[in-house]
This record gives C-alpha cells, structure tokens and sequence, in this order.
C-alpha cells in the first residue's frame, strides 16, 4: 500500500452531532464558524466540510439563509475548497438536504452512501446542565433516527446537482456502502475520480480499528481499481490515531470538531485549528507533506474556486 506524498487534510468544522454545551470551543454563529473556517484552513486544511447552525441557539441547520453569512467570507479570506454537507438533519428529506449545495454549487459536498442508524445518544449522560433547550432531546432522540439515503435518494440528489459539476464526498459508514456507490457509479450516477471518505466509528457503523481500514481499502481496490481516492474520519477519541494510519497506508484525512471534541485523550481542543495543526506536524515529522488546496482540486478533479455561486 504506497503512501501518497501528498496528504489532504478534510477539516469538518461543526457539523450536526455535537451541541454547545460539550465544548465552548464548538462554532455555532456565523462569526465563529468563519473565524475557525479560515483559522483551519491557514493551518494546513485544503478542504473546509461545512454545516450551518442558527447563530442564536446552535441548533444544527440546513437552511441555505444559514450558509450564505459565512461561505462569502471564507471564500474571501482563503483559497480552501468549499465542501457544503448534504447530511446537516437525521429526518429532513435529501431535497432539502441538497437545498444549499444546490443553491451555492460548491467545488465539493458530502454524500452519504446509504441508510443506516446514526446515533450518539450515548453522550446524553456525561451532561447534567445544557446551555440550550433543544440539545438533551436533540442528542437522546438520536436514539431513534435512521439516516435515510435511499438509492432513490442518492438518484435524485446526483441528478439535480448534476449540472453544477460537484464533487462528491462519498461517507462510507460501512462496506456495504462501497457496493452502494459502485452500483450507482456503474449506472453512471458519478464520475471518476471518485472521493472516498471512510466514516469509522458511528454507533450504527463500521468500527474505528487499523483491520477494519484495512477491509474497506482492499474492498474499493476491488471495486474501483486505481480510480478513486480515500480519507478517513473516525469519530470520538481514535480521530487522530486513525487519520495517523490511514496517511501512512495511502489516504487522505478528516480532522475537525464535527466528528471530536478532542486534541488528545481526554483533553478538549481549544479550536479546529487546533487539530488540523497537529495532523500537519504529524504528517509533516512521518515524512508526507500536507496537500494545498490547488493540489486538492489536482487530486479530485475539482471544478475550481472560481465556479461556485457564493
Ligand atoms: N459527521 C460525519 C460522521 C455529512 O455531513 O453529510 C457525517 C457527515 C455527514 O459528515
Ligand atoms: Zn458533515
């Protein structure tokens, strides 16, 4: 398995599973996540995953009004490649889900390849106060969400983003979404080269250890040959541990306080910067060097910065 001189770190800067309350440094109005945004991306981020919340109560939202304050500005400040999430709600449908990408037609947005339980209720307990209302029922509830993406689902949202030249992030919670993807791709639902982003560690999903990464690389070698490239995330404490590896076998990596709240086992990040940086001194010291964002849109076929509509 070579390792690919070139690592691109993913930052996912707030995403939808974790609430104010678990760490002060989470971002929620629009002036935090622009500041972390650019922050991650000065330190070494090429690609900048990205949710929106309301800036009052940070509540996750997938409303486009939501977006619009700080893509503008990111875009402005840096040259990192704007991923917007398709995945921002447990029950909204993928049409309002795809609201946002498909009003500002970002170089990149997430994909995630199949349904499956997705849950972090387990967190509820380590909290006795909560900053705001919505968060205890928001995170226990999640104890009953199935993640809908049907193959339908996946149809439609590759076919009304079609026209706009996106480029996937294909969340692969397990291995059978590999099989998923390639059905659809065989279908002629998405283009090479294909990004392969290996979610490790969501109760519902596949777990975060060195055999499973292994399992999932042999597998998309098996299905897509050389036409494809892979990251990983892997949620909670493993974050780095597992990105560490999946650069060293090849891959690509996700860091960010979507998926941890963690610079080091049981110590809080003080930012997202904060963890992107430290994924750079690592890859750095191991001998890799950390993609640009031009070496980013070379890797993945990006459309470029100057063809989104924000
Ligand atoms: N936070 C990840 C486990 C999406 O935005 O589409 C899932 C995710 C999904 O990033
Ligand atoms: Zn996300």
């Amino acid at each position: 398995m070579a390792r690919h001189p070139k690592t691109i770190i993913t930052c996912a800067v707030t995403g939808a599973i974790h609430t104010p309350t678990m760490s002060d440094a989470l971002p929620y109005t629009y002036e935090q996540i622009t500041e972390q945004a650019i922050a991650a991306a000065e330190a070494g981020a090429s690609i900048l995953h990205l949710h929106a919340r309301d800036p009052e109560t940070g509540a996750p939202s997938i409303n486009p009004d939501d977006f619009a304050p700080f893509l503008a500005r990111i875009k402005q400040a840096t040259d990192a490649v704007v991923n917007i999430s398709t995945g921002g709600s447990l029950t909204a449908s993928i049409q309002d889900r795809i609201a946002p990408a498909k009003q500002f037609k970002p170089e990149m947005c997430s994909m995630n390849m199949g349904s499956l339980n997705f849950s972090f209720h387990g967190l509820a307990a380590r909290y006795k106060e909560w900053k705001f209302d919505w968060e205890k029922a928001y995170v226990e509830g999640s104890e009953g969400n199935i993640f809908r993406n049907t193959f339908k689902d996946i149809k439609e949202a590759a076919e009304t983003l079609a026209p706009d030249q996106i480029k996937f992030e294909h969340e692969i919670y397990d291995v059978g979404h590999l099989y998923n993807l390639k059905a659809m791709a065989d279908a002629g639902h998405f283009k090479a080269p294909i990004f392969l982003q290996f979610v490790m560690g969501i109760m519902g999903g596949i777990g975060a250890d060195v055999e499973n990464l292994v399992f999932l690389k042999r597998t998309a070698d098996k299905l897509f040959g050389a036409d494809y490239r892979w990251s990983v995330l892997a949620a909670g404490a493993v974050q780095i541990p597992m990105a560490v590896t999946a650069s060293q076998m090849g891959g690509h990596v996700r860091v960010g306080l979507e998926d941890s709240l963690f610079i080091s086992r049981g110590e809080l990040a003080e930012s997202n910067a904060a963890q992107v940086a430290k994924m750079r001194r690592i890859i750095e010291d191991l001998g890799n060097t950390v993609a640009t964002p031009d070496d980013a849109r070379e890797l993945l076929g990006l459309k470029g910065g100057d063809k989104v509509n924000f």
